[in-house]
């Protein structure tokens, strides 16, 4: 996902720019005092425009968070807080229609007004409510248009590509099996939860674009010593993953003896059950030793080839791609006959 929201103005900055504008209204009438009336009438027409417009535009570039898959939602709490964030939203949608609200008011008793100084009046007192409703969601404006950038920031992690997520203690080789599984360079991309930077790379099984992902700093150690956030920020990977690979590293030239590596996968296995989990044995290089699991060498390249076919096996069903073109050519053949 990729935001792209644009800058969200101060009260002040937001007063400027609606009053600017009007100030050069001016309209010409059939006597003086229809003269003022029209130009003011055209000046309150421009204020209630410019804040309108403005103010929606706010509302509805910033995401609808109830929509987002499950992925962002966390993470957008992580970043800048859900309930804030609509909090402020509502606030905007406030100030917005009492602002329309107020200017029309105004303009309704400006038209019965004959007066000169009571519509100047009348004008004067439009300009200060809509001020005065700015000025109460001043903070809220500051708190968007900080959200805003930290939304724009965030990495592009797709949610509707099959994911592949590492775990593994750190040093085990997670980052170099992502680079050299992926087709293009990875990218590397900073996320609010660690200040390690996260791996993301691509990958294609039969013309399906996957990601695969290593983030350093969540799965790379015992819950335990864990924060809240990063608690957050593993239940936003459980959303994410369609799988995991978890990284041995048998040679221990991680530093961590195996069965250290061996109770970090248990406990994987056990807060992502739902989710499936392939173990591997990295650094096949360094020694020989026996195991069940598969045995690669991201540096020598060794078994990657086979690593793919078992994560397609075990991906098949998140493939859109190959199940249309399943359909599509069964109701082809169908139509043949
Ligand atoms: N001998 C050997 N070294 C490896 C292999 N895979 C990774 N390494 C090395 O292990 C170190 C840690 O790798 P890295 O990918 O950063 O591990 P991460 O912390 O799990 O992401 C680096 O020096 C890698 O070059 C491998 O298959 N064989
Ligand atoms: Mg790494």
């Amino acid at each position: 996902m990729d935001f792209k929201i644009t800058p969200v103005l101060s009260a002040d900055e937001l007063k400027d720019k609606a009053f600017n504008r009007a100030s050069k209204k001016s309209k010409r009438g059939e006597h003086k005092t229809d003269s003022k009336k029209k130009t003011i009438s055209a000046k309150l027409n421009t204020v209630a425009h410019v804040l309108e417009d403005t103010l929606k535009r706010y509302e509805e570039e910033f995401p609808t968070i109830d929509m987002l898959p499950t992925f962002y939602r966390e993470i957008i709490d992580i970043t800048v807080g859900v309930d804030e964030l609509k909090e402020s939203l509502g606030s905007i949608n406030w100030a917005r229609r009492r602002i329309k609200r107020t200017l029309m008011e105004s303009a309704r008793k400006l038209t019965k007004s004959e007066d000169i100084e009571e519509m100047e009046r009348i004008q004067r007192e439009a300009y200060g409510r809509a001020s005065s409703f700015l000025d109460q969601v001043d903070d809220d404006l500051e708190f968007l248009d900080e959200s805003r950038v930290k939304l724009n920031s965030l990495p592009d992690i797709k949610t509707d590509l099959p994911t592949v997520v590492v775990a593994g203690y750190p040093n085990v080789g997670k980052s170099l099996l992502v680079s050299k599984i992926s087709s293009g360079k990875p990218k590397v991309a900073t996320y609010p939860f660690t200040t390690q930077e996260v791996d993301i790379g691509h990958f294609d099984i039969d013309r399906q674009r996957c990601q695969m992902i290593d983030t350093p700093g969540l799965l790379d150690r015992p819950k335990e010593d864990r924060n809240q956030i990063e608690m957050q920020a593993v239940r936003a990977l459980e959303s994410l993953a369609d799988m995991i690979i978890f990284v041995y590293d048998p040679s221990e030239t991680c530093g961590y003896p195996m069965d250290q590596q061996k109770a970090l996968a248990e406990e994987i296995n056990q807060t992502f059950s739902d989710i499936d989990i392939l173990e591997i044995d990295n650094k096949k290089d360094l020694n020989g030793w026996e195991s069940e699991r598969l045995q690669i060498s991201a540096l020598e390249e060794t078994n990657l080839e086979e690593l793919i076919n078992k994560i397609k096996e075990r991906l098949r069903d998140e493939f859109a791609i190959e199940k249309v073109t399943d359909e599509y050519f069964i109701e082809q053949a169908k139509k043949e006959r």
